[in-house]
């Protein structure tokens, strides 16, 4: 595969911020999330945040795209285990008897869309067609709720064979614990060129020797193979590395929490890998460009400050001049230590970062997503993005068009004693529906389909 399409770009799809955004507390492992539970969010500022990444990063010149959030609360997934009655009498029972099974219906969590699938572009793959494959997510009940209308949207805006792949989410079960893009990082030259996968893992099912003691590792070694496997990528095109488990144990539940990849680039903290030295050989054995590694030691970043201020969960991306520019979060600003590395190890590096942009997505942060969870990146050739059938790539006039969406259906308060109001699930339906029209999208929803 020596192909090199200098059409392609990336393209980073973020996951709106859905109406029912909250601090409900539900991910172990997750140090934001745990201590914001019990918090009262605000959906609208929330998504309001997001959309105005989007923006920046469009005028900015990057191409930007933007998914869906899900139906919630999910009142079928409170059918199944055994709730009856009207929608008004399945959410009183729930949360009188399950206050924590409501809260996990009505995450927002879909907004992750770092997590949604694992992607693998045209120029990789067999056939040269686009490959997903939606996440299982099978680790938390809330996120679980997920994979089916990820893949029904995945499916009606990548809708053309003769581009795009679609596989079927992992079974879900611990041995193949998938949790999409967040542990998987292309390296390569341009985007066009071809690439080579880092797919990291925080466990094995069958045999693992060192494991994380605190907090669950949400990705097996199995599942991260089963999806490259799906995806045709050959033994040439992969590297599988173990995350460190002390990472995991100091609230690193993702790769993506503590290290970015773009083009040659791996900004990467000490701690990262189990196996640093082996991990980096492996990449430069099997990539056609040299690898531009940037590493961040423990002396310079504890993994307290990491965690804390998100600065690996940043977006990398590439511009015209061959430059990078780091997105980070605003909480990297407030952090002294972490604004000083960014100064002086990052942009004064001998790499080709040479810009930073703070964003503020606090409403998403509190609940442990920065920048880079909210985004899932496809990189597409111009015959791929025409060939894209809804409305989800995003201009300045669907910018607008979103924005006032949101001002007109979003509460500005939600606690989680809000979860069980009636009239929170009849507006965020009637949301959805407008929106599935406004990006013309068809049918995703489980109460459009029926
Ligand atoms: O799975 N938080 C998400 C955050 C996901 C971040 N994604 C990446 N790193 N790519 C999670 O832990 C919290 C929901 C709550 O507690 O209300 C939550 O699900």
């Amino acid at each position: 595969m020596s192909r090199v399409d200098e059409s392609v770009q990336e393209v980073n799809f973020d996951g709106l911020v859905g109406p029912t955004h909250n601090y409900a507390g539900l991910a172990a492992g997750n140090l934001a999330s745990q201590r914001h539970g019990g918090l009262t969010a605000n959906p609208k500022e929330g998504a309001l945040q997001g959309l105005l990444k989007m923006k920046s990063l469009m005028e900015a010149g990057y191409a930007q795209g933007v998914l869906p959030p899900q139906q919630r609360p999910d009142l079928g997934a409170l059918r199944k285990l055994g709730f009856t009655g009207s929608d008004e009498r399945v959410l009183a029972s729930a949360a009188d008897q399950a206050p924590q099974l409501l809260r996990a219906v009505c995450s927002a969590s879909s907004m992750w869309t770092a997590n949604a699938a694992t992607v693998t572009p045209g120029v990789d793959a067999p056939e040269g067609r686009v490959q997903f494959t939606p996440a299982n997510l099978q680790s938390s009940f809330h996120r679980f709720l997920e994979p089916a209308t990820t893949g029904r949207v995945l499916q009606a805006i990548f809708h053309d064979e003769r581009h795009f792949a679609h596989h079927p989410a992992l079974p879900a079960t611990p041995a193949f614990s998938d949790e999409g893009a967040a542990n998987h990082t292309r390296l390569c030259g341009a985007h066009g060129e071809p690439g080579v996968h880092l797919f990291v893992y925080g466990r094995k099912a069958f045999g693992g020797e060192r494991e994380p003691r605190r907090y669950p590792a949400r990705q097996t070694l199995e599942a991260s193979q089963a999806v490259a496997r799906q995806h045709g990528l050959t033994d040439a095109q992969t590297v599988f590395a173990q995350q460190h488990p002390d990472a995991i144990d100091a609230g690193v539940f993702h790769n993506d929490v503590i290290a970015v990849g773009n083009g040659p680039v791996l900004l990467y903290h000490e701690l990262a890998f189990l196996d640093e030295e082996g991990t980096l050989e492996a990449l430069r054995a099997k990539m056609a460009t040299p690898l531009i590694p940037v590493r961040v030691p423990v002396e310079a970043i504890s993994l307290d400050d990491a965690v804390g201020s998100y600065l690996f969960n940043s977006q990398l991306l590439s511009n015209p001049d061959g430059s990078m520019t780091l997105v980070v979060p605003g909480e990297c600003q407030e952090n002294d230590t972490v604004w000083r590395v960014i100064q002086d190890l990052i942009l004064a590096g001998y790499n080709p970062i040479s810009e930073v942009l703070v964003k503020d997505v606090k409403q998403s942060m509190q609940n442990g997503g920065g920048p880079a969870c909210l985004r899932l990146r496809v990189a597409l050739s111009s015959a791929e993005r025409e060939a894209i059938k809804a409305r989800a790539l995003l201009t300045p006039a669907l910018f607008e068009d979103l924005t006032a969406w949101v001002e007109r259906h979003y509460r500005d308060r939600l606690a989680p004693k809000d979860l069980a109001d009636p009239q929170l699930a009849r507006e965020s339906l009637a949301a959805l529906d407008e929106l599935t029209k406004l990006l013309e999208m068809g049918s995703v929803y489980p109460f459009q389909l029926g």
